[in-house]
């Protein structure tokens, strides 16, 4: 299998070009149902140590069904399948890029959730135009032990998002451990309450908000489903974030919003009117391609696909 590694602001992807699962030719949503249900070692052969590890996201690089698509992506981590992923995107890109498969200019690559829009600027920096995101609740009260009520919207930006009022502590590297444990109890507070997205989906990001640094204006901590954190400011995380802000009436459109992550990184993101009451964000970020490999798989390992994947 060869895959591509990626770093979008901090925040890893692995892109498979070749040699991944054959998922037939349907919808994309589809495609991602047959690989959960049939190749699910594959997710974990190619993300969990020893070839990956826990940040790590995967990319399957699959023909699109729309004619005018330069690419379909399936997105998958540590714990499961995504519906779209922001710097994953702009990571594909990039890649797709160094590859000599995509120029400069706009795009549009389908995935599960739909199809977003892809500007290549330059070598290392691409905007994307992501799926209609919306603030589904707002001001959400849950308890939650060892913190008391936490109060946040729930949002959808291609994943379902809650979105933290406040912080529970500086939003700083020394406090990933604290900000970690702070999501996961607030994540199941929120499964143990039955707060869910709009269709019933799982909220399995979770957000805490901070105030805003010098020339930002927001810094972020983002828990993905795995219980690793988001080294970029998440590009979903983001588009959620402006759903929360347009609904409020807080950030008009085509302002822009600088969000930070907890280790620093930024991204740029705007939103304009999109159907039905959502916005449509675009989110601007930069990627860095930091390997090509060729993963492998000995039939005497016993670890054939990846520690806790099935042997
Ligand atoms: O950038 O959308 C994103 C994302 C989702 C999970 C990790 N990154």
């Amino acid at each position: 299998m060869r895959v591509i590694d990626s770093h979008t602001e901090g925040e890893p992807t692995r892109l498979i070009v070749s040699g991944g699962p054959d998922l037939g030719s349907g919808p994309l949503d589809a495609r991602r149902r047959l690989f959960a249900a049939r190749h699910d070692g594959v997710r974990t052969f190619v993300l969990n140590e020893p070839r990956g590890y826990d940040a790590m996201v995967g990319a399957l690089l699959c023909e699109p069904t729309a004619p005018d698509c330069a690419a379909g992506l399936i997105f998958f981590n540590n714990a499961g399948f995504l519906g779209m992923c922001g710097h994953g995107t702009i990571g594909a890109a990039v890649t797709l890029a160094h590859l000599g498969r995509l120029a400069p200019g706009t795009h549009r690559f389908e995935t599960p959730v739909g199809i977003v829009g892809v500007d290549l600027r330059d070598r290392n920096t691409a905007t994307v135009g992501n799926v209609p995101s919306y603030r589904h609740r707002a001001a959400v009260r849950v308890a939650v032990e060892g913190l008391g009520p936490v109060t946040g919207d729930v949002a959808w930006g291609g994943n379902w998002f809650f979105l933290t009022e406040s912080a529970p502590c500086a939003i700083t590297a020394a406090n990933i451990p604290r900000l970690t444990e702070a999501a996961q109890r607030i994540r199941a507070a929120l499964a143990r309450d039955g707060v869910t997205g709009r269709d019933g989906g799982e909220i399995d990001h979770v957000e805490i908000c901070g105030p805003a640094p010098p020339g930002a204006d927001a810094r972020g901590f983002v828990l993905c489903p795995g219980g690793a954190y988001d080294r970029s400011p998440c590009g979903t995380g983001t588009s959620a974030k402006l759903a929360c802000l347009a609904a409020e009436g807080a950030l008009a459109p085509g302002a822009p919003w600088v969000q930070e992550s907890v280790i620093g990184t930024r991204f740029t993101a705007r939103y304009a009117a999109g159907p039905d009451g959502t916005i449509l964000p675009s989110v601007t970020g930069r990627a860095w391609v930091t390997a090509e490999a060729r993963l492998l798989r000995d039939p005497a390992d016993p670890f054939p696909n990846g520690i806790g994947g099935a042997a």
